[in-house]
C-alpha cells in the first residue's frame, strides 16, 4: 500500500447509505479504506464495488489452507489487500499469501484486553509465522505501544495499527512506537462530520510521520 497519509479507515457500517457517504467523504484524507463482516454480511461483497480507491478486506482469515485458497479467490475481484490471522499456522497464512492477488497483513497482537490472555503470550511464534510466510505486514495493536515497539523491531515490517479512539490509543504514541498506518473506525464514522474528522486525523498524523 502506498503511503499518503497514513490514515485507514475501518468502515464498520452496516447502512448502506451511511456506508457510501463515509466512504466517500473521507476518500481523500485515507490510504485506504477497511472492510469488516459487520458491512459485508449486511451489503454483500459485492459492496465493495462502490468504495472508492483502497480497500482492505478485514476477513480475518483463519482456516485450513485449502479454506484460507478458496476464501482468497473469492476476495481478489474486490479488495486490494486481505487480513488474515497467523494463529492458524504458517501453512495457512502461505496459502492466503500464494492465491490472495494483494497485500496479505496478518495479524499478530489484538487491541482488546482480552488480548492479554494468548495474544501476547504467543506474539514471537506468530511474528516468526508472519515472517515466514512473507507477508506484506502485520497488524498490531495501538493500545499497548510497548508491544508496537517490539513487533516493529522484530519484524521490520510495514505495522498497521488499530485502537487509536474508542479504544483508547493516541496518535502519537502509536506512531513513535513505530506504526506506519493507523486503522480508525469509530471516531471517524461516529463523528458529527465524517470527512472533517478524517482530515483532522490525517493532519495531525502528518505532524509525526
Ligand atoms: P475502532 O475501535 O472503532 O477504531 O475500530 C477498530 C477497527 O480495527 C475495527 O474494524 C476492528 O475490527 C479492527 N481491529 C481491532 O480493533 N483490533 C485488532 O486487534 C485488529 C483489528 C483489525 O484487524 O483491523
Amino acid at each position: 500500500m502506498n503511503r499518503r497519509t497514513g490514515l485507514i479507515h475501518a468502515l464498520d457500517v452496516t447502512d448502506r447509505e451511511k456506508a457510501l457517504a463515509v466512504a466517500e467523504a473521507v476518500e481523500p484524507h485515507v490510504d485506504a479504506v477497511k472492510v469488516n463482516y459487520p458491512l459485508v454480511l449486511s451489503q454483500g461483497l459485492e459492496f465493495l464495488d462502490h468504495v472508492p480507491g483502497t480497500v482492505v478486506a478485514d476477513l480475518k482469515v483463519a482456516d485450513i489452507p485449502n479454506t484460507n485458497r478458496l476464501i482468497a479467490e473469492q476476495v481478489n475481484r474486490y479488495a486490494d489487500a486481505l487480513i488474515a490471522h497467523a494463529f492458524p499456522g504458517r501453512d495457512s497464512l502461505e496459502s492466503c499469501v500464494e492465491h490472495f492477488d494483494g497485500d496479505v497483513y496478518a495479524v499478530v497482537e489484538m487491541s482488546h484486553p482480552g488480548a492479554e490472555q494468548i495474544f501476547k503470550r504467543e506474539r514471537d511464534d506468530l511474528i516468526q509465522t508472519a515472517l515466514e510466510a512473507d507477508v506484506d505486514g502485520v497488524i498490531a495493536p495501538a493500545t499497548r505501544p510497548q508491544s508496537l515497539r517490539a513487533i516493529k523491531e522484530k519484524t521490520g515490517l510495514d505495522l498497521l495499527s488499530p485502537g487509536v479512539g474508542a479504544q483508547g490509543g493516541k496518535i502519537r504514541e502509536t506512531l513513535e512506537a513505530g506504526a506506519d498506518y493507523l486503522i480508525v473506525g469509530r471516531a471517524i464514522y461516529r463523528a458529527d462530520d465524517p470527512g472533517a474528522e478524517a482530515a483532522r486525523i490525517a493532519s495531525e498524523i502528518s505532524n509525526y510521520l
